[in-house]
């Protein structure tokens, strides 16, 4: 009863979860409330409302408030030790906004713990449906914001990221521009992960630097907000967002709510709460040179920075355990889907016949060069399928295992070639971390393995997030290097080595200039 515990939360778009460990990272105890099913009074469909435009998606922010009250009714009935916590840390959907009323922070200060916070809070919200990183109608507000600080490029050299509508710069100019009231009536504006921790700290929390630079309006080297960035969005909004701080930075203990309610240590701390792909980067422990490659639906790659060039394309954040490095995500609609329409078309549908495909064509494809974009894509901004022969002549078909071998050669040197121009370089050490429903055929990882020329580890992703925040409340109590503290956790699984073979990612790079000159509608 006495040993020491610590608490990691997810506020997803889906759920809000919480996880603890114990002082060896094992973890003792999980809850998770789903938006859709645990709360249907809300009425979401995957934790959020698409509205009739179809651009707007919103979730109401209330119901991020009960999920909160009900993971901890969960924990109380479990009988969780809440005394034996020492630190919280979280993660929150990246982006999202949630607007306070002129009020609120006393109400969030004055907290009984006789009532549940959503009680309490029902009226503290000046917006009701927080715009989500799942909203896309702010498409002139960002052209009009890029041309402010001088263009998308410009944009992407101070914030990291050219403008995206996502981002919640845009949202916060399209409520001030819509609902002026509402806005003048706001007095501090949060992301999700601030915003949940601030229910915890019984206070306004500080944006951290890694979720604050998913927002294009933190000079990301800086680390404070820039200027024509905020008068461009709204008036006094250096005011309502308040100061940044390092992901690390302990924000004080949790309020007396929670030790009155739940018996948690008074003397528990809060520390800042950060966006839910930087937790995963923590829950990875990704270090200097390593990446990350998730192969689900859409594919994702994260690497750790130490000098970011940020592009129009991808993103770079400050890097959430380490505030002097930066990490960059680069994001591709065309992941799974993409492989199992080539899977269909060219391996019967078998995924058996798939790997013996790979297995049966060499390295660098004899000179055969695929890009596949079966839907629009974001990283380029192109669609359409596009194949080249060994003297770079498009072609219109390749036989089945040669394409097989293309979109899977096509598509981890486009992650290469793009982290690359981000600033990523290999280093002696280097690893790949592979998540995702791909990540369990090892062929497919062997090519991962060549193109990036390194090893590739199996991970289980399954809490990255959420173990990601706990580790992070940990190294924010014990201070260090977020290596040093979470260096005893059990390493991951290797699955490929690099064979010798030097692709050529600069021909890529040319070649998806073509490509993207001459996209098809
Ligand atoms: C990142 O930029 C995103 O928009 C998403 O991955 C959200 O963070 C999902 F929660």
């Amino acid at each position: 009863m006495n040993s020491k515990s610590y608490l990691g939360f997810d506020f997803s778009t889906q759920q809000v979860k919480a996880l603890a460990i114990d002082e060896n990272f094992q973890i003792i105890h999980e809850v998770s409330v789903q938006f859709d099913t645990d709360l249907p009074e809300f009425k979401t469909e995957g934790g959020v409302h698409v509205h009739e435009d179809k651009l707007t998606v919103t979730a109401p922010t209330l119901m991020w408030v009960k999920a909160l009250d009900m993971v901890l009714e969960n924990m109380k009935k479990e009988n969780f030790d809440f005394k034996s916590v020492v630190a919280i840390s979280g993660a929150g959907q990246q982006h999202g906004s949630v607007y306070w009323k002129k009020g609120s922070r006393s109400s969030l200060q004055n907290l009984s713990s006789e009532k549940s916070l959503s009680d309490q809070l029902c009226d503290s919200f000046s917006i009701h449906d927080s715009p989500i990183w799942m909203d896309s109608s702010t498409t002139d507000i960002c052209r009009e914001m890029e041309s402010v600080v001088g263009g998308p490029a410009a944009m992407a050299s101070l914030t990291g990221s050219r403008a995206y509508e996502r981002f919640t710069g845009s949202q916060i100019a399209k409520i001030y521009r819509n609902n002026a009231d509402a806005y003048s009536n706001t007095e501090r504006i949060s992301l999700v992960s601030s915003f949940a921790a601030s229910l915890l700290l019984g206070d306004y929390a500080a944006i951290d630097n890694s979720d604050g630079s998913g927002m294009n309006l933190l000079d990301i080297r800086k680390k404070d907000w820039d200027d024509k960035c905020l008068e461009f969005v709204a008036p006094g909004l250096r005011g309502k967002l308040g100061c940044p701080v390092p992901s690390a930075t302990v924000l004080g203990s949790v309020s007396s709510y929670f030790s009155e309610r739940y018996n948690f240590n008074p003397k528990c701390k809060v520390v800042a709460f950060t966006g839910d792909n930087p937790a995963s980067l923590a829950g990875f422990r990704l270090r200097h040179g390593d990446v990350i490659v998730s192969l689900g639906t859409s594919d994702t790659f994260m690497m750790w920075l130490d000098n970011p060039t940020p592009k129009t394309e991808g993103h770079v954040f400050v890097n959430p355990v380490d505030n002097d490095a930066y990490m960059a995500m680069l994001c591709y609609k065309n992941g799974s889907l993409t492989r199992e329409r080539i899977r269909d078309s060219s391996a019967n549908g078998s995924w058996e016949e798939f790997s013996s495909a790979l297995k049966s064509t060499k390295p660098k494809n004899c000179g055969n060069l695929g890009i596949y974009y079966d839907v629009q894509e974001i990283t380029p901004n192109a669609v359409g399928t596009f194949r080249f022969d060994e003297n770079n002549q498009q072609v219109p078909e390749f036989r089945a295992e040669i394409e097989v071998r293309a979109v899977i050669e096509g598509q981890f040197l486009a992650k290469r070639c793009h982290a690359e121009r981000l600033g990523y370089s290999l280093k002696p050490g280097s690893r790949v971390l592979a998540t995702g429903g791909a990540s369990n055929n090892e062929d497919i990882l062997q090519v991962l393995s060549d193109v990036l020329s390194a090893p590739v580890y199996v991970l289980d992703t399954s809490n990255s997030a959420c173990l990601g925040c706990a580790c992070r409340a940990k190294h924010g109590v014990i201070g260090g290097t977020f290596d040093e503290v979470t260096r005893s956790i059990t390493a991951c699984r290797l699955a490929a080595t690099p064979n010798n073979c030097t692709y050529d990612v600069d021909r890529y790079g040319t070649l998806e200039k073509v490509v993207t000159g001459c996209s098809q509608d």
